[in-house]
């Protein structure tokens, strides 16, 4: 063949390939300035509610971040919002918010500071909380582990040994016993692709790691993690619903013609995203069968702030902004919002066939000035996903209030409520009474 029959042929196979691709993988973009974001209508039963994390708000934890914290001088969470303190008053914002839900994480450091020493005052205050909760007509969600555990467990190498899953299984026993005749809805584990990506491929948080070999087994042992405890926990209570937080973040090509950006995306959407879902489907992660994952879900929590446009040359680090599209806002986390991705994730994850509860969704947003237009726009797009069948039966608005944000620390600001961290004084902020508003009217 002549040279440039060859080349010309390459072209068009290039070319016929980022058809087929962009064809498959559409990235939607609406035009918001001619949308009528007033256009919310929910069904009668959904579920509103806000969500938090114990380490983030309760304060003066001794658990594998704060150890981390000390180690590598990063911002310390030290007394964050006291709310370990200040529950009761903090469970008042969600009354003066009217939510029917709230998350929260239980601290196994606080249950279990030493292996096998458990503190019957620290159960009986988040049974308290529970009882609390349940007065004010607030359902509870509990998340089991939110990103901490106790220091004792991390030196016996947490979830990177397959052996120590038998501590952590213990360890959600103990308290499922406690609070399951009155907490009906729980998550295992709070984005384990977080956990394992984040703390032993980019060593930004704890153990600080980056090792692909470690971080493979730590994403195999996390679904074991789940689908152990999903076994025994519904063995015990089969009325109870028990899934797992999940972060859908989309990968995009940065430039849709590089063939190079689009394999970038695919890799990463796949272990970000795909791995676990179909470890869930099938029962398998990276070529290895995960022992009594298959099914193990009963809902699927979603937990969804933005896409991010993959090429190979991507920052490592926080201090850097991902790159955004020309027209997108760019939020202060340092990634654009992009509210029609939402629609995408909840896609994603209707594979699995079960409800889905948007575990999170928020912005951070010290001024308040984006807030309201990001939740209009989310809700929206829910909004018409539930419209069109998807079965969704909550939206928890991350956060309560503002908070510990792990490695980017306190300037990161979340809260439907500012807090001044000198007084521990609360404020709602607009967006808090724009949320209360749309609640009010749903
Ligand atoms: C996470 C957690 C939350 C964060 C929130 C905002 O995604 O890291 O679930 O603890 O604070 O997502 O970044």
């Amino acid at each position: 063949m002549d040279w440039w029959v060859w080349g010309l042929a390459s072209l068009a196979s290039y070319v016929l390939i980022i058809i087929y691709l962009s064809w498959r993988n559409p990235e939607p973009h609406s035009t918001w300035q001619q949308i009528d974001l007033e256009q919310l209508k929910f069904p009668s039963n959904f579920n509103w509610g806000s969500a938090t994390a114990a380490h983030q708000i309760e304060g003066n934890n001794t658990n594998n971040w704060s150890s981390f914290e000390e180690r590598t001088g990063i911002e310390e969470s030290a007394k964050a919002c006291e709310h370990w303190q200040r529950w009761r008053e903090d469970f008042n914002l969600l009354s003066e918010l009217g939510v029917d839900s709230y998350r929260f994480s239980i601290e196994w450091s606080r249950i279990e500071p030493e292996q096998g020493e458990w503190n019957e005052a620290v159960v009986s205050t988040y049974s308290k909380m529970v009882d609390d909760l349940l007065q004010r007509g607030i359902k509870p969600m509990v998340t089991l582990h939110h990103f901490t555990h106790p220091i004792w467990f991390e030196e016996l190498g947490g979830f990177s040994k397959k052996e120590n899953l038998e501590h952590w299984v213990n360890y959600c026993e103990r308290i499922f016993d406690v609070l399951s005749d009155r907490v009906k809805d729980w998550c295992t584990i709070n984005e384990p692709e977080v956990f394992s990506i984040m703390g032993y491929f980019m060593g930004l948080f704890p153990p600080g790691r980056k090792s692909i070999r470690k971080t493979l087994r730590v994403m195999r042992n996390m679904m074991s993690a789940h689908a152990l405890a999903y076994r025994s926990l519904k063995s015990s209570r089969p009325d109870t619903r028990i899934g797992l937080a999940k972060n859908v973040t989309l990968f995009d090509p940065l430039r849709r013609w590089n063939l190079v950006h689009w394999i970038t995306a695919k890799v990463l959407n796949h272990l970000w995203n795909g791995i676990w879902i179909s470890s869930i489907k099938r029962g398998r992660m990276l070529g290895r069968r995960v022992e009594y994952a298959k099914g193990s879900v009963d809902f699927i929590g979603l937990n969804y702030y933005t896409h991010v446009l993959a090429s190979p040359f991507m920052p490592r680090t926080i201090e850097v902004d991902l790159p955004k599209r020309k027209h997108q806002i760019m939020t202060e986390f340092g990634y654009p919002m992009y509210a029609e991705g939402l629609h995408r994730a909840i896609e994603m994850i209707a594979a699995l066939k079960v409800p889905i509860e948007i575990t999170e969704n928020g912005v951070a947003d010290e001024s308040d000035s984006l807030r309201p237009e990001h939740l209009h726009r989310h809700l929206l797009v829910l909004s018409q996903a539930i419209e069109e069948g998807y079965d969704i039966r909550s939206y928890h608005h991350w956060s309560l209030m503002d908070n510990f944000e792990w490695a980017e620390g306190y300037k990161l600001r979340f809260g439907l409520f500012h807090v001044d961290y000198d007084t521990q004084e609360r404020t709602m902020r607009e967006s808090g009474r724009l949320f209360k508003e749309i609640i009010a009217n749903n």
